[in-house]
């Protein structure tokens, strides 16, 4: 059996097997695709880092500003909180300048982790040690699951306060997003609170700046998908063949990433039980990141249920923290 606390850079049996039958599945779509969270493998993790230090993707600077600078009224607006549950960590960074900017007298907090990654749990978790008076939790478990366990525990009075940051559910079409949120909802109770990190519609030539960026780093993190490929189902693509491709699609409000096939080839996935032709033009649709107006995340989050209580925006770099409060009823 596999000690639930060992990091390791190998993904698990199971969840290769699981990769396979999306694969298998995602590849035979008209238009080809690939889902985005398989990302994260320690290489993919690595470049995502990488992407976030990019002076084209300003994402992450623009919410540790607000964090560090909104931290202490964020906190302040959800009275008698002792419980922050982050839904993806990350490093860690985040949640640490939130908790360092935001909290006032010397109450102490729980911190609870979810992620489904172990590696990315010990690595949040050891940033998180550097505070004082906080009790960490980690929860190596998907978000809907590790939520419904915080929630779940007995012990747990006052307010808790979910964060959902970095635009993250800016990977989730539009019936996905209501769902996720709904599911948060769900899972929270009234007066409990949600704080939510989204990009926002900018000019276009600054979001594929963001999404193709001259150092090619984001390149090199779409075609790591097909590396992953390669060495977990034995695929046969041939990296020299595939052009990473950054769009906007404005009728969607959302950049996409591709992997445009540089002419006809044959590409065979053994362990998916896959052999096709692309055709030279041809792309796998990777990604997709929604981009948001602030009014519109305000009624998506209402019609999940949720009371906007304050939102920020950072315009240098078209930014929004929405914090909103689960309604008494719906
Ligand atoms: C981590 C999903 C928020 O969509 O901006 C970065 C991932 N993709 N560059 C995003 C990503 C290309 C990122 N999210």
């Amino acid at each position: 059996m596999r000690d639930k606390h060992t990091v390791s850079a190998v993904t698990p049996a199971s969840a290769v097997a699981q990769f396979a039958l999306d694969v298998q599945y995602y590849l035979a779509l008209q238009p080809r695709q690939l889902p985005s969270r398989y990302f994260y493998d320690a290489l993919g993790s690595a470049l995502f880092e990488a992407i976030t230090q990019l002076p084209w993707y300003r994402i992450t600077r623009a919410e540790l500003r607000l964090l560090t600078a909104h931290g202490r009224e964020i906190l302040s607006r959800v009275p008698r909180l002792s419980t922050l549950v982050e839904l993806g960590p990350g490093s860690g960074e985040k949640l640490t300048a939130l908790v360092d900017a935001g909290r006032a007298g010397a109450s102490r907090l729980r911190l609870h982790l979810i992620d489904v990654s172990p590696t990315a749990l010990a690595v949040a978790a050891r940033a998180l040690s550097a505070l004082d008076n906080v009790e960490i939790h980690l929860h190596e478990a998907a978000y809907e699951v590790g939520l419904a366990e915080v929630t779940a525990r007995p012990t747990a009075e006052g307010r808790r306060l979910a964060l959902f940051l970095g635009s993250n559910l800016g990977n989730f079409d539009r019936p996905g997003a209501d769902a996720f949120l709904h599911g948060i909802r769900a899972a929270l109770r009234p007066g409990d609170a949600l704080l939510l990190g989204a990009d926002l519609v900018k000019p276009e030539r600054r979001l594929l700046l963001a999404y193709d960026d001259p150092l090619g780093v984001t390149a090199a993190f779409n075609r790591n998908l097909l590396v992953r490929i390669n060495r977990e189902l034995d695929g046969t693509f041939d990296l020299d063949q595939f052009a990473h491709r950054a769009l906007w699609n404005a009728a969607e409000s959302r950049v996409e990433m591709h992997l445009v096939s540089r002419r006809r080839q044959e590409v065979r996935v053994p362990a998916s039980d896959l052999v096709f032709t692309m055709e030279e033009g041809e792309s796998i649709w990777t990604e997709s990141s929604y981009k948001y107006e602030p009014a519109a995340i305000v009624r998506t989050l209402d019609a999940a249920g949720f009371r906007l209580l304050n939102q920020w925006v950072d315009q240098t770099d078209g930014f929004a923290l929405t914090l909103v409060e689960a309604a008494w009823q719906d």
